[in-house]
């Protein structure tokens, strides 16, 4: 199985966040990826490629062009306000001043005006701490995941029997949203490879390879193109992340051509949304399932139950997507720090997962891109990532 990974992910390290009323060390390490890549390495079934560089055009068919040219330059803006170097954080957030009452345009005129506006603006909490390289690794991070839909889809063009494919990312992305960055996410890589598989034809990806540098000045600059596809193509997104993936969520609302499914810990952050009457709204109606798990009572065996039920349920058989994409977070493990189910302590139960992505009758046959999301017991992540991956690998 090919593994896209670029060091350039290694770049974004926070030294601390805030969170449950305490500073503690940040945990979305960039110790979590060499983890994972040294377990790869060290085993021969899959093969690390290098990302490609497909511009800003795929992240902009997701996210707001205002959000993105916040992501850009923020933390150049926060040190000449002459602000700590080593931390960048939001001090209010926007939501009070955003109760439709004053015009959203007036609310974002005024909060561009300052960089502790901005953060207000586009954060939400205080895991989202820009340092200086956090654009460069969240670039990465997206370039990782679009270069992973392309070969996914040159594997789908000329019939290739391995047609699943591991995008490697940090930061993760399912807590990012439109223009808002959340949770250690900042660009929701799982939405945007969504995006580029259904706005993108085959040749419209050859078109907008380019090899990957990254260089700020000429990200700037850059002219972009988009993609022509007519068809949309419908995509299955599979969350097995521990926590909601809102971003995502919210993304995909009113659209029925991605269906959304998320198992994950419930009540626990993002702590206001997740909840299984969130059925999606307008044409989105009935694409968008949640299933929330007690993080105290859940087994393995309750875990699979509720995979494999959501997995061969009618309306997501029915749903007959095209490609699955799987947010593969691994902070479900009983032992991770942040998160975790008290009762999935089987190393088994990520084959089984694995397994069922393979055979389920949703997603039975189909190409799966795995895009790595959340996951923070730093020594087990290899081993959790490549029992997930194991069935699929032959
Ligand atoms: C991608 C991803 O997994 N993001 C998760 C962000 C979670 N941040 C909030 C964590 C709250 C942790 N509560 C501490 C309980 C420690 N026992
Ligand atoms: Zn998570």
């Amino acid at each position: 199985m090919q593994v896209v990974y670029s060091d350039d992910e290694l770049l974004h390290n926070p030294l601390n966040e805030m969170t449950g009323g305490e500073w503690k060390p940040y945990v979305e390490s960039p110790k979590r990826l060499v983890s994972i890549k040294n377990f790869i390495d060290r085993h021969p079934e899959f093969e690390v490629v290098d990302p490609n560089d497909y511009s800003l055009g795929p992240i902009l068919d997701v996210h707001r062009q205002d959000y993105v040219c916040f992501l850009q330059s923020i933390y150049e803006e926060w040190v000449a306000e002459g602000k700590p170097a080593e931390a960048c954080l939001g001090e209010t957030f926007s939501l009070p001043a955003m109760t439709g009452k004053i015009d959203p345009e007036v609310v974002r005129k005024t909060a561009n005006k300052s960089a502790s506006g901005k953060m207000g603006y586009y954060t939400c909490d205080l895991s989202v701490c820009f340092v200086k390289n956090t654009w460069r690794a969240t670039y990465a991070s997206a370039q990782v995941a679009i270069s992973a839909a392309h070969r996914l889809t040159e594997a789908i063009v000329t019939k290739d029997k391995s047609q699943s494919i591991y995008a490697l990312c940090r930061p993760p992305g399912h807590h990012s949203s439109h223009q808002m960055a959340a949770g250690y996410c900042f660009v929701n890589n799982a939405a945007v490879v969504t995006r580029f598989l259904q706005n993108y034809t085959f040749e419209d990806m050859n078109k907008a390879k380019k090899p990957y540098g990254f260089d700020l000045e000429a990200i700037r600059k850059q002219e972009f193109s988009t993609g022509t596809a007519t068809e949309n193509k419908k995509i299955l997104i599979v969350d097995i992340d521990y926590h909601h993936g809102n971003g995502t969520q919210d993304i995909f609302y009113d659209d029925s051509s991605v269906f959304y499914v998320s198992l994950h810990g419930f009540p626990d952050y993002p702590y206001f949304t997740g909840s299984a009457e969130e059925t999606g709204r307008g044409e989105g109606i009935g694409y968008n399932i949640n299933i929330p798990l007690d993080p105290k009572t859940t087994t393995d065996a309750i875990y699979l139950d509720n995979l494999e039920r959501v997995l061969n349920q009618q309306s997501v058989v029915d749903f007959e997507a095209d490609v699955v994409v799987v947010s593969m977070g691994l902070d479900t493990w009983h032992e991770d720090p942040i998160a975790g189910m008290k009762g999935l302590v089987d190393m088994n139960t990520y084959r089984k997962m694995g397994s069922l992505i393979k055979t389920s009758a949703s997603c039975n046959g189909r190409p799966v891109l795995f895009v790595q999301e959340g996951g923070y017991t730093i020594e087990k992540l290899g081993d959790l990532a490549g029992s997930v991956l194991q069935v699929l690998l032959f």
